[in-house]
């Protein structure tokens, strides 16, 4: 069903293209209507133009919070053409019908990028553009609207194929991107509210962000993707600077995401700290008397693991470090800076991708994660749990030592960043050995164990890493049989949440094994 296009409304913030758009526009016999500014960069550049409140019969008003709102225009973009009681109210009124509408919004995103204050952003809420958009998208069966500069090639392709017109084909492809941006507008506009209230319930809240890249492919190359930005005030993957390296994949952006996250629970002031990221678990993670001990510490808890890894520092990259990580194969290291001569030691390797970040982030921070699923999407607060010391609830007759405290303290935050069923051993400030994803726990206890083993054999160590260790679990250990196997591997203490029906046997086994054993109370699952 072709449509001539006859009369144009133009109203639009970025002015990219616009002359360009009005001159063929004009040249094909289209009448242009304009708002303000827009009417004046067509003028400027020699059109002719019909200003809207000539239209109206209203001058802008209220700082041009309104300008468009008004029945002459909507009127014109919503009544259907060949409808006989439409055609008598447009006649009545004086209502000219309006055949193609091109907006784009105040900037919106753009302002609150830029970390504009609350009343800026508030008057960068475009309420006549969307409101226009949504009319001639309902009424595309007549109307075309275009929302997005990238448009108007293909608009002019369209009126030229057409001797002036467009199909019902086109005009259904262009309402579709024009909801497709006010939806994502309005959901722009609740993520930034929901941030500046700090309310982060999900039932006030809705989900969009903006495309920050198209992805060359998903998890797999026959899987299309792309990467959307919903906040860049936080630091964090969605707002690292990357300064060398291949693009980014989309398993990149997950596991840098999982590795940053987190590198991050542990404090600059508390000391260097790395974690080493594989398919979104970690293979090791350590503090260190320097950032290169944390690295190396990390790294010799699962060698053959770390390759092609994702390296995340909690401080600013230096040389030495740097020396160090290149000396094998490694995807993505991410950081909170990197100073000139780290910068330089990577520069020789042209594949290394090196992201550096305003700061950490924060995990006590609230947040809401999203997850997909067939036909849905779940909605839940942020894993934002964090514990110290005075949580701990000790259950066993044999109280833990301070190293042992501190050790499982550290394997505790680091389980929470491991997918469940999650085991983590530590000792010194290091992980020795970390069992993830395991349908069952005692599983994930024997797989940890084992690679414990693997690299003692590997590097000619003297004795089983998880030696004298801590263990952490995820989750309550259901039956004694996880805990017992922790206890063989040499693991002297436990933190767990607690909770099981037979607690008690699991407490009375640890006793019996020598261990010290602490509840939390709160459980990591991570799934
Ligand atoms: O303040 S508004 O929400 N009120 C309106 O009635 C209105 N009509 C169009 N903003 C409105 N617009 C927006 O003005 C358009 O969406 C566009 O972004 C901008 C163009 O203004 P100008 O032509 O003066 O540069």
């Amino acid at each position: 069903d072709l449509h001539p296009v006859r009369r144009a409304l133009l109203s639009v913030s970025d002015k990219t293209g616009l002359v360009e758009l009005g001159e063929a526009l004009a040249k094909r016999g289209v009448e242009l209507l304009s708002t303000g500014g827009t009417a004046k960069a067509l003028r400027d550049a020699g059109l002719e133009v019909k200003d809207v409140a000539e239209v109206t019969g209203f001058p802008e008003m209220m700082d041009g919070r309104v300008k468009t709102l008004h029945p002459m225009v909507h009127g014109g973009l919503l009544a259907l053409r060949d409808d006989a009681a439409h055609s008598a109210a447009m006649e009545q009124h004086g209502i000219g019908a309006i055949d193609l509408l091109v907006v784009n919004l105040y900037p919106f995103e753009a302002t609150v990028a830029k970390g504009a204050g609350y009343d800026e952003c508030i008057e960068n809420i475009d309420i006549g553009g969307p409101a226009m958009i949504r009319a001639a998208a309902k009424n595309h069966r007549y109307v075309n609207v275009v929302v997005d500069v990238e448009d108007y090639g293909a608009l002019l392709e369209q009126l030229d194929a057409n001797d002036g017109a467009t199909t019902t084909a086109f005009r259904q492809k262009l309402a579709l991107t024009a909801y497709a941006r006010t939806a994502a507008y309005d959901a722009a506009v609740s993520t930034w509210l929901a941030g500046a209230l700090e309310d982060t319930a999900p039932r006030r809240r809705a989900f969009a962000g903006t495309l920050a890249q198209t992805l060359r492919y998903g998890e797999n190359p026959h899987q299309k993707a792309a990467f959307y930005r919903d906040r860049s005030d936080r630091p964090g993957v969605a707002s690292a600077v990357q300064h060398q390296g291949k693009e980014l994949s989309y398993n990149n952006i997950n596991d840098t995401d999982a590795a940053f996250e987190l590198v991050s629970e542990f404090l600059p002031k508390d000391g260097p700290a790395c974690a080493i990221i594989k398919h979104a678990n970690p293979c090791g993670v350590a503090r260190g008397k320097t950032l290169i001990d944390a690295y190396t510490r990390a790294f010799d808890c699962d060698r053959t693991s770390a390759f092609g890894g994702i390296v995340a520092l909690n401080l600013k990259l230096d040389e030495q470090t740097a020396e160090e990580i290149v000396k094998i194969f490694t995807e993505v290291v991410i950081a909170p800076g990197a100073d000139d001569a780290a910068k330089a030691v990577f520069a020789r390797k042209k594949n290394l991708r090196l992201l550096t970040t305003d700061g950490l982030a924060n995990p006590a921070e609230a947040g809401t994660m999203l997850r997909q699923v067939s036909g849905g999407f779940l909605v839940q607060d942020k894993d934002n749990g964090r514990l110290s010391l005075d949580d701990l609830k000790v259950v066993t007759k044999r109280a833990p030592s301070d190293e042992e405290m501190a050790d499982m303290l550290f394997a505790w935050r680091v389980a929470k960043h491991v997918k469940s069923n999650a085991i983590v051993y530590a000792k010194d400030g290091a992980t020795v050995g970390v069992g993830a994803g395991q349908m069952s726990r005692v599983d994930s206890t024997r797989i940890a164990a084992r690679k414990a083993q693997d690299m003692a054999e590997a590097v000619g160590l003297p004795e089983v890493p998880t030696k004298g260790s801590v263990v952490a679990s995820d989750a309550f250990f259901p039956f004694p049989d996880g805990l017992l196997t922790a206890a063989e591997a040499g693991a002297t203490a436990v933190i767990q949440p607690g909770g099981s029906m037979r607690d008690d046997e699991v407490i009375a086994a640890a006793d019996e094994a020598g261990l010290a054993m602490v509840f939390t109370g709160m459980r990591h699952f991570r799934h």
